[in-house]
């Protein structure tokens, strides 16, 4: 079951404010999730996923699949009651996972052929296998197997009649996944998703395939495929607002805290991206006021916490008020320098706290402003914000 309620549109872009409602709760769009491959966001306990306000967390049906496999899966009933983590979920689908093996497999029209990266193991992925393992995961939004077209490949750019071949093929594995999904019964939400790769018209195309298939929420895949960023911007410009305005809108593996504000003006209502979390433990942070690198030796002595004015533990610690208000409890960027050094695990479980509030957050005043009609100002202040430093 999915139901969409578009609540306001912004009259000087396409953004738009909405709720999602699924098997498992609601989720206020637009809206960041949270990536928990493996059935955990890396590092972070579900009640602080839910303290820091994430409505929806990602899992991946080609890594579960993997580790622990599906008996164990089954006998939890589900990805929710063996991560503990009963507000909604969404899986995608392996196809981006597979793609991403490179050598090790083949992809056919049925499938894709590869081998096991744990344990060397033959195995094949069809759209009708990760509706099966999708079902048995039970998330609230599966996604359909995709081919996820890539920019290039050994540096030579992919052509449009190569563009339109795997373009073609998932569209005819949206309607395989679609045809399975019914099949299993499956009671919750399956998307569709757009490719074509940088060729708007095939884009175009795609869509409308998979509008004649009928999906209760479309996604934009093969974006952020390493291609430069003009050509991102340029797709993200031409796609999302094409898709029904009924319905919602997901971004996949999109993008930076701009990315974000930018998707939401071009019509996008969900977006993930291993960012927050991945450079969490690279030791890069987002702030309000632009980035800023922990390893960086000038944080060594300092008593302050990463950003003042954020309230999220890390910063504001156990009172949970800012600096700026007064609040002294948070962790220094010195301590947080000294954990990086020592290759402590607070370290990255405290940047990756940060990280994940500042994008939660960032949404949330995207949604206020919204809902306040103000979505221009606040996207100006946004920018000034970012560009000022930390
Ligand atoms: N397809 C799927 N998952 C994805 C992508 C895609 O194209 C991307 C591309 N940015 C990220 N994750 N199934
Ligand atoms: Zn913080």
């Amino acid at each position: 079951m999915l139901q969409f309620d578009l609540l306001k549109t912004d009259p000087t872009s396409h953004a738009r404010r909405g709720t999602l409602t699924l098997n498992h709760g609601v989720v206020q769009t637009p809206i960041f999730m949270p990536v928990g491959t493996y059935g955990t966001v890396k590092g972070v306990m579900p009640r602080s996923l839910e303290e820091m306000g994430a409505q929806i967390i990602l899992g991946n049906t080609f890594h579960l699949w993997m580790r622990p496999g599906l008996d164990v899966m089954k006998s939890f009933g589900g990805l929710h009651g063996f991560e503990k983590w009963d507000k909604p979920i969404l899986t995608d689908s392996g196809g981006f996972q597979v793609w991403s093996l490179g050598a090790m497999r083949k992809i056919t029209e049925e499938g894709v052929h590869f081998q096991s990266p744990v344990n060397g193991d033959k195995l094949f992925m069809s759209p009708e296998v990760s509706m099966q393992i999708q079902t048995i995961l039970n998330s609230d939004i599966v996604m359909q197997l995709d081919e996820c077209t890539p920019y290039e490949t050994n540096g030579k750019k992919t052509t449009e009649a190569e563009a339109r071949k795997s373009m073609e093929m998932s569209r005819r594995w949206a309607k395989r996944s679609k045809e399975e999904f019914e099949r299993l019964g499956n009671p919750n939400a399956l998307f569709g998703i757009v490719q074509g790769g940088m060729f708007k018209h095939l884009r175009e195309e795609s869509l409308q395939g998979l509008l004649e298939i009928d999906f209760p929420g479309y996604a934009v895949g093969g974006v952020s495929v390493g291609e430069p960023k003009d050509e991102m911007l340029d797709i993200m410009q031409h796609t999302p607002h094409l898709l029904p305005a009924n319905k919602p809108r997901y971004l996949m593996g999109v993008g930076t805290p701009e990315d974000l504000v930018q998707g939401v003006a071009d019509g996008v209502d969900m977006f993930d991206c291993v960012m927050p979390t991945r450079n969490a433990r690279n030791g890069t942070i987002f702030t309000r006021y632009g980035d800023l690198k922990i390893r960086n030796a000038r944080h060594k002595t300092d008593h302050q916490p990463i950003d003042t004015s954020c309230t999220c533990h890390a910063c504001a610690g156990k009172s949970g008020v800012s600096w700026d208000n007064g609040g002294r409890d948070g962790f220094s960027r010195a301590y947080l320098h000294h954990l990086d050094r020592c290759g402590e695990m607070l370290g990255p479980m405290l940047t990756t706290i940060h990280n994940l509030h500042y994008y939660l957050n960032l949404m949330q005043e995207v949604r206020q402003s919204l809902d306040a009609g103000s979505f221009a100002q606040f996207r100006a202040q946004f920018k000034s914000d970012r560009a000022r430093g930390i």
